[in-house]
């Protein structure tokens, strides 16, 4: 049908008038929003869509399944504040962005899945149309914001909501649907092009009260163990220099969540990383930047805040996130930015932290640190955790450009830990959900929005969600070194199955090779079996700039069930020792 319609658009005039059609006024909606790299797969209706894009100078990167191309969406928008844009077919397509799309809105990201939709008529009356499915009302529950457009005059404005929903306020998950006759309809080229609209300020600067940004600088000013919590929300602000400067200037210990890391370096002589426990437990008053009191932060209560009262101050752009799990007494809403200059500017002479606070928490990461430093250097073949991590922390030091993607269980909270940060948004992983799948999309967008080298550590399950995209990343020929963890399985490899010949569910086949998949498509592979040869392979590919994949040999018996969060993992009472 979509193509019917294609076929009916006359040719290139309509007696002396000049004509435009949907296909054309999206791309061009798209380029005058600044909107130049889409992700998706083509299909009908939207494959001639994708290769008008490209032919008009917008970069169109084919992926082997959706879900990859809506997590790299969705990492293009953190990296860029600008939404990324994701293009699926219907029905299936459509849902397997769609997973993509509800990670956007959970994590703020600003991201836009666009989806060819089917007949409106016949999806209405059930009437069975190719790939029908009522896609708007499915996407609403999921996403921050959900529109249609039906006439192609409508495009520009249409476009213009997705992109303000998308990136104004708390960033998130747009969807916008469109029918495949959208496409094929003609209108007046200059009509058009007038109805198209460049959305001015997509996201508008929200200034804080003066009476929050007081409330919040007594209320830190008061602490005898203050604590700076830096989140993914800081990191996404682009407020660098103002953050650094904020921190500094309090002289307070800092805590970067995992995609806050490189705000500061984590090598930084305030940063409380390697002491973590110590300062959620210990401080009097914490001031959260971008971040939500959600699980990661087991919700601001309980043992791992320990006992002492506490007092929360929250820099937020969403004002429902105060009070979500625990009494904030300095609730400060606006961006990040204007937050953090503002009370940069009314903070005045700021007084030191306690000097016993200061000292109780460099001791302890301290302490941390070189109880951690010979485990990094060992040289244990097969490899553990912690001698193929050493290696890869010397390597991220030298090349602190690089983003390091990070997925996996074990080797996602350990790689965490180990790897230390110096730049924003240098570092990318499986954010709120602790989703696993993210990896190659993530990469693919990470090297195509930065222009800078990808690595990316992998569990060997984590990486199987989206490892069909090694071939995505040879045919692009990005600059993208993939490390697996191969520990034969989820956690562990050693999982044992008694009741019958199945294998258990936690283990995969031993002794995989994932090093020659991706020379089925020309890329590099390595098998590395011991810290130097994975120095070794890291390094030739780093400097190569080639796709690598480098198969890491770990021990199975090295990880832990869950890694560093068995602790939410029911069990059952009755289970058979
Ligand atoms: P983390 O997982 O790193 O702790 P979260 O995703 O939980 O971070 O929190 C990010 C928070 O940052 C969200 O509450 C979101 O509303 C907020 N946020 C995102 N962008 C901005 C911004 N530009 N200014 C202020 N707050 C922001
Ligand atoms: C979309 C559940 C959490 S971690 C993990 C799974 C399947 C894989 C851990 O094994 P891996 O790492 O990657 O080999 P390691 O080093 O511990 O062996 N489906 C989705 N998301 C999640 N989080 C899961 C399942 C899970
Ligand atoms: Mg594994």
């Amino acid at each position: 049908m979509a193509d019917a319609a294609v076929k009916e658009k006359p040719a290139a005039a309509e007696g002396e008038r000049e004509l435009t059609d949907g296909f054309n006024l999206l791309i061009e909606a798209l380029k005058l929003n600044g909107l130049n790299t889409i992700y998706g797969v083509p299909g009908i209706p939207i494959t001639d869509f994708g290769r008008m894009a490209q032919a008009a100078g917008i970069r169109v990167l084919s992926f082997r399944h959706e879900q990859n191309a809506g997590y790299a969406a969705s990492i293009a928008g953190f990296l860029t504040k600008k939404p990324g844009v994701c293009l699926t077919v219907s029905a299936p397509g459509f849902l397997n962005g769609l997973t993509a799309l509800a990670h956007a809105t959970t994590n703020c990201f600003p991201m836009i899945l666009m989806s060819g939709s089917s007949e409106r008529e016949i999806v209405d009356l059930q009437q069975g149309d190719y790939e029908e499915m009522d896609q708007l009302a499915i996407a609403k529950p999921l996403c921050k914001a959900a529109y249609r457009v039906l006439h192609a005059q409508d495009i520009g404005i249409g476009l213009a909501r997705a992109i303000r929903a998308a990136v104004s306020g708390r960033p998130g998950g747009v969807y916008l649907d469109l029918p495949a006759k959208l496409f094929g309809q003609v209108m007046d080229a200059e009509k058009g092009k007038q109805s198209l609209v460049k959305v001015i300020d997509a996201a508008p600067v929200q200034i804080p009260s003066s009476d929050s940004i007081k409330r919040a600088l007594d209320v830190l000013k008061s602490a005898k163990r203050p604590l700076i919590i830096l989140g993914k929300g800081a990191a996404y602000a682009q407020a660098d220099d103002a953050i650094r400067s904020f921190v500094e200037k309090t002289g307070a210990p800092f805590l970067p969540m995992s995609m806050g890391k490189g705000l500061l370096p984590d090598t930084h002589p305030q940063c409380a990383g390697a002491a973590r426990s110590t300062v959620l437990k210990d401080s009097d008053v914490v001031m959260l930047i971008g971040a939500r009191l959600n699980w990661l932060l087991s919700h601001g209560k309980g043992k791992a805040w320990g006992e002492a009262p506490k007092k929360f101050i929250q820099v937020d752009i969403e004002p429902k996130e105060m009070d979500s799990n625990v009494e904030i007494v300095a609730p400060v809403v606006g961006d990040i930015g204007s937050c953090v200059g503002a009370m940069l500017h009314a903070m005045g002479a700021w007084p030191a932290p306690p000097a016993d606070w200061v000292k109780t928490v460099t001791s302890k990461r301290d302490e941390n640190v070189a109880k951690m430093a010979p485990r990094l250097m060992n040289n244990n073949v097969p490899m553990d955790y912690h001698g193929a991590l050493g290696v890869l922390r010397d390597i991220v030091k030298a090349r602190p450009d690089a983003i390091l993607v990070n997925e996996g269980a074990n080797t996602l909270d350990l790689a965490r830990g180990i790897i230390d940060v110096y730049k924003p948004r240098k570092r990318i992983d499986v954010g709120t959900w602790g989703i696993m799948g993210i990896g190659m999309g993530y990469a693919i967008a990470a090297a195509i929005e930065t222009g800078k080298p990808v690595l990316c550590v992998e569990g060997d399950s984590a990486f199987g969600f989206s490892g069909m995209e090694v071939e995505t990343i040879c045919r692009y020929k990005l600059p993208v070194c993939i490390v697996i963890f191969n520990n034969d399985g989820i956690y562990r490899g050693t999982d044992v199955n008694n009741a019958s010949s199945d294998p258990a569910t936690t283990v995969f086949v031993k002794g995989s090779r994932y090093d020659k998949m991706i020379e089925a498509f020309g890329g590099t592979g390595v098998n590395a079996t011991s810290p130097d040869e994975l120095r070794r392979a890291v390094n030739e590919a780093m400097d190569s700039g080639k796709p690598t994949l480098i198969n890491a040999v770990i021990d199975p018996k090295a990880g832990s069930e869950s890694g560093r969060i068995g602790n939410l993992n029911p069990q059952s009472a009755l289970k058979k020792k």
